[in-house]
């Protein structure tokens, strides 16, 4: 059973740590929970394509275990955590209920893999732009970064395309 997921709204709100563009990290520090955001990147929308997905290595420099759990950006409607699965060899996406990251991991969301799905785009992503994107976690609450909007994965970083078009697997 897929669970439905919730509308967040997330307000800005005062204490917010707002991170400076890639490659710098996002530093954020809530009680016993420490995360790192680095290399984050969003991947350009072809033509009027409604969604695409945002990756990037989350760390947990804590010492207790957090989770990324939702995520907003004022550009879309909606944003989803997902994961991608093989069914024989077909990939399709869930949505999963967070991405765990204990502490002393690095997270790793990459196409093919786990990934902040951004729906309902109400304009196309250009590369070289940017994305507002306020991440949710259990512990550390919230973190907003600046998302650099890139056609291709960043050097270093597999890419897969992956086809978003049929949403294969996704029932809301
Ligand atoms: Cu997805």
């Amino acid at each position: 059973m897929l669970s439905i997921p919730k509308m967040r709204v997330i307000l800005a709100v005062a204490g917010l740590c707002l991170a400076a563009a890639w490659p710098a990290l996002a530093d954020h520090k809530h009680g016993a929970t420490k995360i790192q955001v680095a290399t984050p990147w969003v991947r350009a929308s072809i033509g009027q394509a409604p969604n695409t997905a945002a990756y990037m290595l989350i760390s947990n420099m804590g010492t207790k275990a957090d989770k990324l759990v939702a995520g907003a950006t004022p550009v879309a409607k909606k944003v989803e955590i997902h994961e991608h699965v093989m069914d024989g060899n077909i990939a399709r996406m869930r949505e999963v209920s967070g991405i765990p990251v204990a502490a002393g991991v690095t997270a790793a969301l990459k196409p093919g893999g786990y990934h902040v799905m951004i729906m309902g785009l109400k304009q196309p992503l250009k590369d070289g732009d940017t994305m507002p994107l306020t991440l949710t976690f259990e512990t550390a609450g919230e973190i907003t970064l600046e998302v650099p909007v890139m056609k291709k994965a960043p050097k270093g970083m597999t890419d897969m395309k992956m086809d978003h078009k049929g949403m294969g697997g996704h029932k809301h």
